[in-house]
């Protein structure tokens, strides 16, 4: 299977790696992390206790992220851009031909965004991976977790089923899921809770298991559920908030991807997680005071940059 890993950050270089143990794999990343994968191949480190996935990886690559994607061609185009920048690889990909495209992203909407824009077939992907950046060339898998993909309105897929036989044959296992529109909001009732409270608070994903974070966490996590029934999605406030707290639990030592942006001193992907959870309950008169204070002082914090 050819696949184009559209964001070869942390999370797209460890799935993408790990797909290159089989299949072609080209990886769209950005500069610095890209020649030195040019130079001497991608080094994914096992830091987990399982101590199995240290493979080196040998990739083609392009130097810049939301252009060089362009024109090409692959059975397989997996998005694991920021949010923000999900427009943009729409529009890159959109020059390409591609039998199916797979959002592998934190937040929620992403994979609409690219349906609008594209005539492949999107599929929507969770993963609950750690992975770590740790230098240009080098991504660490810090948590193993589980990698779910199917039918983004839910339902069986053809082009899922294949997609997960093809991840299987590379040693990946990946749920081919009925319910992604279930898991989708599952996730991000995850991220509404863990993400923007470590962020804001300069702590790992333990933090939110104690109070006082512990309960901003959980309210932002009750209101995203509350939302997804609305939108008629089932997940219940007692699903949501088992898996909010046994994320923080498995990833306590880890840096929340939103602190990561924070620290390095990069945009969040704030809208599309308690941002977009905002504005769907303003749609529907749902009062979500939580995920509205937390997107609040995140985009402050953006602003304070002069990163929006
Ligand atoms: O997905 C994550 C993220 O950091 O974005 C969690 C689940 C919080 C794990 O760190």
């Amino acid at each position: 299977m050819e696949t184009l890993v559209f964001g070869a950050g942390s999370l797209g270089s460890l799935v993408g790696g790990l797909l290159a143990r089989e299949h072609d794999v080209t990886l769209v990343g950005r500069e610095d992390h890209v020649a030195a994968i040019r130079e001497s191949g991608l080094r994914l480190e096992d830091s987990t206790d399982d101590g199995a996935l240290e493979v080196e990886t040998p990739t083609t690559t392009w130097p810049t992220a939301t252009t060089d994607g362009r024109n090409r061609e692959a059975d397989l185009a997996i998005v694991a851009v920021k949010a923000f920048d999900t427009g943009a690889a729409a529009d890159a990909l959109a020059t390409g031909s591609f039998d199916a495209v797979l959002s592998l992203q934190n937040g929620l909407g992403n994979e609409e965004r690219l349906a609008d824009r594209l005539e492949a077939p999107v599929l929507a992907g969770t993963a609950t991976y750690g992975a770590l950046l740790r230098e240009p060339g080098c991504v660490a898998c810090t948590g193993l977790g589980e990698l779910a993909l199917g039918a983004r309105a839910g339902g069986e897929s053809p082009v899922a089923d294949r997609i997960g036989a093809a991840f299987a044959a590379a040693g990946l296992e990946a749920t081919v899921a009925t319910d992604m529109p279930r898991r989708l909001w599952e996730k991000a009732a995850v991220n509404a809770g863990i993400n923007a409270v470590t962020a804001l608070t300069a702590t790992e994903n333990g933090a939110v298991l104690e109070t006082p974070a512990n309960d901003v966490a959980r309210a932002a996590t009750r209101e995203t559920a509350r939302v997804a029934r609305d939108c008629d999605v089932r997940v219940s406030n007692r699903e949501a908030l088992a898996a909010m707290e046994r994320v923080a639990e498995q990833t306590a030592a880890n840096t929340s991807s939103m602190r990561q942006d924070v620290l390095a001193g990069r945009r969040t992907e704030i809208d599309a997680i308690n941002g977009y959870i905002a504005a769907r309950a303003d749609e529907r008169g749902l009062e979500v005071p939580t995920n509205r204070t937390l997107t609040a002082l995140v985009r402050a914090w953006e602003r304070g940059r002069g990163l929006r």
